[in-house]
């Protein structure tokens, strides 16, 4: 397999019009042309060059370092964290357009800068707001879908079944059975990746109102940003929640390319799925508990033990012994460890000073605060752990239970919605450069084995 990375722009497309998102999209084109032709002159001059060895170990170790896909949206520092096209969370926060008066950034720039990566003006933001609510259309048949669930199935199942139920949308899935040329395979992706972005806050609002308010309408707003829009129909108008809105769906947009969720979308649409179907894989292993679900299960944890001590302020000491007896069975302390992270997560940080600026008072939060004070030192003395800190998801359920959203399983709705907008950028850009379908080689422990009897250091495996 070789790398063609040749897209082409269609004219009919572009030609003679002259509409705002049409021109965001043909930024993306020149910068995606110009990104393939510079990987066409890297891999002719360095296409041999190897990146890193793998050892045995790592093969049994679920591929932890093996630095082995292309993610051009956002990299992960183990210390510093994510970087999204080399902003820091922090610098995002700071360099993002905001909403009126708002304090927190608005996440549909971050989209426009994973996507063409360049900082978004304010007038770039409206353009991208204005199109996703212009878009938002749920067919009717995509509540039907998920009303044919049973009341008690996860939130995610039904976001899950939401999104698949929509994919009879996909405008890639009909160019390819008209049999669009694989150059331009990027146009229609673009198309579905924007329309999923917009519809997928409809799917997770209805599910949320359906599950939790008795079935309340989806009183949409499609004036306000894509944020403050979810919130209201979430049944949020508390300006500081949409302000938390638009920091929640900011932070959880994109962890790099190897994380579970992105990965599996990367890996998914690398068969050609269209962007509905790798979405709705990538949500199923964003339910996974050591991944995304783990939002859940850290207010889950809090609550139990608030009930099993019989205080919603437990001390640090009580905090030590209930960690402990976490771990003496055989659990995991949730919203803790990280596969890459080495520090504490700047998403925990960033949800820290969110707490200390809007709600410095509330029990729940300084109870993740002195659990952020007493576990990685009892995480740190079992010697096994890598990473003793916390991750974003020790923070992020107890800012939502101050607002009143207690209702934990819906959490990782939240985090879905947001990841759809860095592997929808990434998806763009995998179709746009022409990326080949996933395939690595999987090998047997005999395989192995005889390997190393043939004397492995003779060469690869
Ligand atoms: N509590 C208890 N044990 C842990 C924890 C933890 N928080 N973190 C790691 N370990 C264990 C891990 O299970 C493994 O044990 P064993 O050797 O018995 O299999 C050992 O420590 C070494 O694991 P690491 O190499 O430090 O971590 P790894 O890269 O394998 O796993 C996580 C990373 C995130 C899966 C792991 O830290 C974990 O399970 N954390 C709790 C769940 C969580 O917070 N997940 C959310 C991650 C962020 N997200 O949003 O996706
Ligand atoms: C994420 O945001 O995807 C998580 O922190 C997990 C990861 O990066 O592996």
């Amino acid at each position: 397999m070789c790398y063609s990375g040749i897209i082409n722009i269609k004219s009919k497309e572009f030609d003679g019009k002259n509409d705002k998102m049409i021109e965001i999209k043909k930024k993306f084109y020149a910068k995606a042309e110009q990104a393939a032709a510079e990987i066409k002159d890297l891999l002719k001059t360095n296409g041999q060059t190897p990146v890193e060895m793998v050892t045995v170990s790592q093969l049994y170790q679920g591929m932890r370092g093996i630095t082995s896909i292309v993610s051009e949206v956002s990299l992960l520092d183990p210390l510093e964290g994510i970087k999204f096209r080399g902003y820091t969370i922090p610098e995002l926060r700071e360099k993002l357009p905001k909403a009126d008066q708002g304090s927190e950034p608005l996440p549909e720039g971050l989209f426009y800068l994973m996507l063409i990566g360049e900082l978004p003006t304010q007038e770039d933001v409206k353009v991208i707001s204005e199109q996703l609510a212009s878009r938002s259309e749920i067919p009717e048949h995509v509540y039907k879908t998920i009303d044919a669930l049973p009341m008690h199935a996860h939130p995610m199942t039904q976001f899950v079944t939401g999104i698949m139920a929509l994919q009879t949308e996909s405008k890639f899935a009909k160019a390819y059975g008209a049999g669009i040329n694989k150059k331009e395979y990027w146009d229609p992706i673009f198309e579905d990746a924007v329309d999923l972005i917009a519809k997928v806050p409809y799917i997770a609002a209805y599910v949320y109102n359906r599950k939790y308010r008795n079935g309340a309408p989806l009183n949409s707003d499609k004036s306000l940003d894509w944020a403050a829009n979810f919130a209201q129909m979430l049944g949020y108008s508390d300006p500081d929640f949409l302000k938390l809105m638009r920091l929640y769906l900011t932070i959880h947009a994109d962890h790099e390319g190897g994380n579970v969720s992105a990965h599996t979308v990367h890996l998914v649409g690398s068969a050609l799925s269209d962007p509905y179907l790798s979405f709705a894989a990538g949500m199923n292993g964003l339910a996974g508990p050591l991944h995304g679900l783990a939002n859940q299960e850290v207010v889950k944890w809090i609550f139990e033990m608030q009930e099993k001590l019989g205080t919603d302020l437990p001390t640090k000491e009580q905090i030590v012994q209930y960690t402990k007896d976490t771990l003496a069975a055989g659990k995991v302390v949730p919203g803790y460890g990280h596969g890459v992270l080495r520090r504490t997560d700047p998403r925990f940080l960033a949800q820290m000073e969110f707490g200390k600026e809007y709600m410095p008072d509330d029990h729940m939060v300084q109870t993740v605060w002195n659990i952020f004070e007493a576990v990685p030192d009892v995480l740190g003395a079992t010697g096994k752990i890598k990473n003793p800190w916390p991750n974003v998801d020790a923070h992020s359920g107890a800012l939502l239970v101050h607002f009143g959203m207690k209702e934990y399983e819906f959490y990782t709705v939240l985090f879905g919605v947001s990841r759809a907008l860095g592997v929808m950028a990434n998806m763009c850009w995998s179709r746009a450069l022409g990326f080949p379908l996933e395939r690595p080689k999987s090998i047997t422990t005999n395989g192995i084995k005889e390997w190393l009897a043939a004397g492995a250091e003779q060469g690869a495996i």
